[in-house]
């Protein structure tokens, strides 16, 4: 095993040794007004990372100030759109070339496997390439006319925009709202989460390095109060968040008074469907990935896993056999299964939702307790004997808890898999093409995968039905999100 405490890349070593993380404002690292700083802990060791400025509300004004100075900056403003490409496809290249460092960072600032990490930043480049391809290909669109004019639409971008996202994937949430906003042509004041705030701050530092001109990117880290700043400012256009649902509300309620454009995605509780004619060998294990993967702090993980009554219990005792035996242990190591929790705060929150689970009556088949001394470890929990009307059935735990309950027939999966306040996805086991368009059909999700979970593709829109949000990322989609219409009436 890795010594737990080391720090597992020379270059993220000389990055934390390098002195508090500060605000990155206009191109300059700037102190929060009046020096308040807060510690950014690795999850696997509880121990300090690294020292962050917490910025304020004068810190986000000012940051609104830079991106709006960038944004009227000619050299930014009339880029051509070609160049924009080159430029998108620089950072790309940026992502590429320091795959193992900011995988590393994020493994340590947040917990997560380090292959899934390196993974996670790799195939963020193709995020960035396809929207690298889409600055020549944003379209507007002529009208009939006389012969005196013309009438013309042209899309264009908002001006500055704000990105607010959580700690549970910060590059995969950071390049899904910076790659479709800079290929619109805004700029950004962009705010990381508390709990792992150094990749986005690395990240800027590396654009920045690779020619993104300065003001384009400002980072401004700090708490909700810091985002509340940002959602109050009348200087930004636009909110793109990713988080929870009670700051999604609050983020909708609070933008309407300046009348922000708002995208939300948010939580889910997901079902994984198996049907009896699933294959079985392919079925299982993903039940068990999707619930336990990133120690199940995702917002499409699998958390209801509902099992046709005729497999039930042969399915309910693999899953239950499989999550049983699996490695708990650092991000780092190459035979761990389950890695840690973000914080002792959430670890809490989970371990209450088993106490609810017991008082209302499931059976812990297995886990249901933390692990080890050092660093915030939960044991992966499956629940039997549950019904869907339980709390942890149908709230968010964000923890490796997954509760099974039998189904009996496709009916029945559908109202199950529907009857919760969530939609973003669902993932469907069945070899009858029949049966998968069915339930494709009925349930309601932003998201379906037949025969697969966990699939993105930045060609594909991700997003959430009921309150797992509003609007899309990715796809064409984030193109309508970073831009706005101009109607043009023009007469000789
Ligand atoms: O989320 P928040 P938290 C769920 C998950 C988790 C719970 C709480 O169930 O246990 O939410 O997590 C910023 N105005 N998800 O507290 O509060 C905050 O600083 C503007 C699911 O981390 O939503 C952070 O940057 N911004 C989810 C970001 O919002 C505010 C991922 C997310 O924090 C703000 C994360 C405010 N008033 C949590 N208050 C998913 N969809 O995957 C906070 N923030």
């Amino acid at each position: 095993a890795l010594e737990a405490n080391r720090i597992q890349h020379p270059l993220v070593e000389t990055y934390l040794k390098s002195g508090a993380k500060k605000l990155f404002i206009g191109g300059q690292w700037i102190d929060g007004e009046g020096g308040r700083t807060f510690d950014s802990i690795d999850p696997a060791t509880g121990q300090t990372l690294a020292t962050v400025a917490h910025g304020s509300a004068a810190d986000v004004d000012k940051a609104v100030a830079a991106a709006r100075k960038a944004f009227d900056n000619p050299a930014w403003r009339t880029m051509s759109p070609h160049e924009r490409t080159r430029l998108l496809l620089k950072l790309a290249d940026v992502l590429e070339a320091n795959v193992e460092e900011l995988a590393t960072l994020q493994s340590h600032d947040m917990g997560l496997m380090y292959p899934f990490s390196q993974y996670m930043v790799a195939s963020m480049a193709d995020v960035m390439r396809y929207y690298a391809g889409w600055t020549t290909k944003i379209f507007g669109n002529t009208f009939p006319q006389d012969g005196n004019g013309i009438f013309y639409t042209k899309r264009e971008p908002l001006g500055v925009v704000g990105a607010i996202i959580p700690w549970n994937g910060p590059i995969l949430a950071a390049v899904w709202k910076i790659a479709p906003a800079l290929a619109c042509g805004n700029t950004i004041v962009f705010k990381p989460a508390e709990q792992a705030p150094l990749v986005p701050l690395r990240l800027a530092e590396l654009f920045e390095e690779a020619g993104l001109p300065e003001g384009v990117l400002n980072i401004v880290t700090g708490d909700g109060a810091t985002g509340a700043a940002m959602v109050a400012h009348p200087g930004i256009a636009k909110i793109s968040f990713t988080g929870s649902v009670e700051t999604g509300q609050r983020i909708i309620a609070e933008g309407a008074k300046t009348m922000k454009k708002v995208t939300v995605e948010l939580g889910g509780k997901s079902p994984t469907i198996i049907f009896p004619d699933a294959d079985m060998a392919r079925a299982i294990p993903t039940a068990v990935m999707g619930f336990t993967s990133g120690a199940g702090q995702g917002c499409v993980c699998g958390t209801r896993i509902l099992v046709h009554e005729s497999v039930y219990d042969d399915v309910a005792s693999q899953i239950a056999a499989a999550v049983q035996d699996m490695k708990i242990g650092s991000p780092f190591d190459a035979d761990t299964q389950i890695t840690p929790i973000i914080s002792r705060e959430q670890l809490d929150k989970i371990n209450n939702y088993v106490d609810i689970g017991r008082k209302e009556g499931a059976t812990i088949a297995t886990g249901g307790e933390t692990y080890g001394d050092k660093g915030f470890f939960m044991k992966p929990t499956l629940m039997t004997g549950v019904t869907n009307d339980m709390r942890v059935m149908q709230e968010e735990i964000f923890g490796p808890v997954a509760g099974i309950l039998p189904f009996k027939d496709t009916e029945e999966a559908i109202r199950l898999a529907n009857d919760v306040t969530y939609g973003l996805s669902a993932s469907i086991w069945t070899d009858n093409l029949t049966n998968a368009q069915i339930v494709s059909d009925s349930v309601q999700a932003g998201m379906v995968w037949v025969n697969t979970i966990f699939e993105f593709d930045p060609m594909v829109p991700f997003g959430g039905y009921k309150q797992s949000g509003m609007g899309r990322e990715l796809g064409p989609d984030s193109l309508e999100a970073f831009t706005q219409t101009k109607t043009v009436m023009l007469r000789h």
